[in-house]
């Protein structure tokens, strides 16, 4: 990676319903009578593309953590949150505020990206309220919090990998109808459309999550999306991408359903 600082928002995944081996490790841990919140962090550069998630990825060999979040702002008994997300990031977290002590996390359990697949969580502003965990074999362990929230209409890679994971459900061990989410117009570009991830996986004859044309599909979406795109979903509709970011990304912050994270 380069020298300079990435500005993430991360995004708060509200658990809803544990897959089976998630649910053993999780509850002897925190058990139910503890009302804790439990969610999934997933790091993002897009904000504005937060309405059209369908699914969060994991790295399914990558080791993450269920890590305290600490919050300043919070009542002691609403302090009772938790993110799953990978060590090193909870580590740069424990060095932006949002661990009891600076500098020190509080790990309460580990899990495999594997036995986190098929758990639901809600997908903070998307039309689809809640969403499954399911596998990206191209997630990187250490980038961001090694969560990726899938926006298919407007990611090249989450595109190609909801597409494969539908075409090869069983292999995945999931079920199909959790890759197959309705993919919803969220940003009209006018060289792409209003799905301009679709437009240009196919137009650049993407057949895989592996294909090397992939990062130069992913360089197209990002400035034609940013540059050229409008909104087309949401009360920021009309407006160019480039103030809508700011803006979703601070009603999310308002919401307590995101907060800056940067590495
Ligand atoms: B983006 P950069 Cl709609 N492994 O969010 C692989 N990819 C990761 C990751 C990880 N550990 N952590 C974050 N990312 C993804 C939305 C989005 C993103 C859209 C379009 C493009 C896009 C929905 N997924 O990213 O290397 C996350 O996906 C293309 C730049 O730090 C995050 O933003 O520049 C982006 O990659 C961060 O990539």
């Amino acid at each position: 990676e380069g020298v300079g600082i990435q500005d993430y928002t991360a995004i708060k995944m509200k658990v809803v319903d544990w897959s089976e081996p998630a649910k053993n490790i999780v509850e002897k841990v925190l058990p139910p009578t503890t009302q804790a919140n439990v969610y999934f962090l997933a790091a993002t550069l897009r904000p504005e593309t937060m309405y059209g998630q369908t699914c969060c990825f994991v790295g399914p060999k990558i080791t993450y953590g269920l890590f305290k979040l600490h919050n300043e702002t919070a009542s002691p008994e609403a302090d009772n949150e938790y993110v799953v997300c990978t060590e090193r990031a909870a580590r740069n977290l424990s060095f932006q505020g949002y661990s009891a002590v600076w500098g020190e996390t509080e790990k309460s359990a580990q899990l495999v990206g594997a036995d986190l697949i098929g758990t639901l969580v809600n997908a903070p502003l998307s039309v689809h309220k809640s969403v499954r965990i399911l596998p990206m074999e191209t997630a990187h362990a250490s980038k961001g919090t090694g969560i990726v929230t899938c926006v298919p209409s407007d990611s090249p890679d989450d595109y190609a990998t909801v597409t494969e994971l539908a075409k090869k459900a069983e292999f995945y061990g999931i079920q199909k109808e959790w890759a197959m989410l309705e993919v919803i117009p969220i940003i009209e570009t006018p060289n792409y459309g209003k799905l301009t991830a679709p437009a240009l996986v196919k137009k650049m004859k993407i057949v895989s999550p592996k294909d090397p044309k992939l990062p130069e599909a992913k360089n197209i979406a990002y400035k034609e999306g940013f540059y050229n795109g409008t909104m087309v979903h949401g009360e920021f509709s009309g407006r160019p991408v480039q103030q809508a970011k700011d803006l979703v990304k601070q009603k999310l912050f308002d919401l307590s359903l995101a907060f800056p994270y940067a590495e």
